[in-house]
């Protein structure tokens, strides 16, 4: 049989209010992750690895530095048909912005029907992960579903943060029953304080697909969102599969980190995903260039580490650090430091993840903090000690105690 023809569709229209202050001024898939990269880079990395080449990302909330880095990181040769599109909410039908995730489908109508795909991908783009959408392609043509869940094995107190699927009990490929983001709910017959969850990735036949967007956009009562209303739409049908991730296995990963996925649409989550980078032997890793993680490159030079001397350091254990860094006599430990980060003599950089930018002077301690974009930490100053100041003074801490310090800010 001939491959069928795949359009990718990247949602990233997501505000990320739980991310704020990360996301005052971006999208959610903006969010700087990893010292190099941005969220919606791992989405768009796996899609590619998958050689799913035709690729549109939607966007709208506070689109202008994902589109930016879409359209400068992303861009592909038009001569090979290959493209990566942001694709702003643009009103094409109604005077409103996209009401919900499966409005944004239905607006963009008219690329699916120029496209003419038999297949449409559609994936989240704020989750760190790998997976081999080709498996799950050829999985949802196997199962003669119209449309296929993607799931993971979560543990049942987070049930609510996610879209939880029944398993048919006769024929494990099928959809029985779909909650979104359920309050109360029953774990799995193997595994109580487990549930199924949707990680937001879909597989649709793309007639189907077109057919459940309009009939969507036509209902009042409809919230327009894929978890909430198509999903279901689906279940109804009878035609809903679902794709269990266990069953991902992308080239160069390990037993130990080919399940690794992260959903980080919190505070504390997004820290976990980057100090998870860190570890030794990777839950996560970055290294496998054989299914790499792409990004922009940046030609700053490489990073350095100096004025080691009596009482100061000039080094970085367990830790991430990006080019253009400069560690000057101060000290680094179980941290990600992103491109362009100044540490100044005796400063002390741990447990942190410091984005671009951002300089800590002389004798100033910063202890589990986010630094996001260009903040500077005066001599002696201390984020992240004393977290009770920390919210005195206006900063944001998460639920676990790490102080989020936004962008710009002079401590
Ligand atoms: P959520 O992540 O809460 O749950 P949502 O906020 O719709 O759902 O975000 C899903 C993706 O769509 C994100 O990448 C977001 O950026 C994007 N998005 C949201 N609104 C959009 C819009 N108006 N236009 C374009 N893009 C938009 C979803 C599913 C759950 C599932 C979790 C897994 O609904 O069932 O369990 O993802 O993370």
């Amino acid at each position: 049989m001939a491959a069928p023809r795949v359009l990718a569709i990247v949602l990233a229209g997501g505000e990320g209010k739980r991310l704020m202050p990360l996301t005052q001024d971006r999208a959610k898939p903006a969010v700087p992750f990893g010292g190099l990269y941005r969220l919606v880079d791992f989405a768009l990395s796996n899609l590619v690895n998958s050689r799913y080449l035709q690729i549109v990302v939607l966007t709208q909330y506070k689109s202008h530095s994902l589109d930016r880095h879409v359209a400068r990181t992303w861009r592909m040769s038009p001569l090979l048909g290959n493209y990566v599109a942001p694709v702003p909410a643009q009103q094409r039908v109604g005077k409103h912005w996209y009401l919900g995730s499966a409005d944004a489908i239905y607006q963009c109508l008219n690329i699916i029907q120029d496209e003419r795909p038999d297949i449409v991908v559609v994936v989240g783009a704020d989750n760190i992960y790998r997976m081999d959408f080709s498996q799950m392609v050829d999985s949802h043509i196997d199962s003669g579903a119209e449309f296929t869940v993607a799931g993971i094995r979560q543990p049942i107190g987070l049930a609510d943060q996610f879209g939880v699927i029944k398993v048919d009990s006769e024929d494990p490929r099928r959809i029985d029953a779909f909650l979104e983001k359920p309050t109360e709910v029953e774990g799995l017959p193997d595994a109580p304080h487990e549930v199924l969850a949707s990680m937001g990735n879909y597989v649709a036949n793309a007639d189907a697909l077109v057919e459940a967007v309009t009939l969507d956009a036509e209902n009042e009562r409809s919230k327009h969102d894929m978890g909430g209303d198509i999903v279901p739409y689906f279940v109804d049908r009878g035609t809903a599969g679902v794709y269990d991730f266990i069953r991902n296995d992308v080239a160069g990963s390990t037993d130990r980190d080919r399940h690794y996925w992260r959903d980080v649409g919190t505070l504390d989550a997004y820290y976990e995903a980057n100090i998870d980078l860190i570890s030794i032997n990777p839950v996560f890793n970055l290294y496998n260039d054989e299914w790499p993680l792409y990004t922009g490159i940046t030609s700053l030079p490489p990073a350095k580490f100096v004025h080691a001397g009596p009482g100061r350091l000039g080094h970085a254990a367990d830790s991430i650090v990006s080019p253009g860094v400069i560690v000057s006599g101060a000290t680094v430990t179980g941290s990600v430091l992103s491109p362009g980060v100044y540490l100044h003599s005796w400063a002390s950089v741990s447990d942190s993840v410091v984005m671009d930018g951002s300089t800590v002077g002389r004798h100033a301690q910063v202890h589990r903090a986010i630094l996001d974009k260009d903040v500077v930490v005066e001599e002696r100053a201390r984020v992240g000690l004393d977290v009770e100041h920390d919210r005195a003074r206006g900063f944001t801490v998460s639920e676990s105690g790490i102080t989020v310090v936004p962008k710009g800010t002079v401590v």
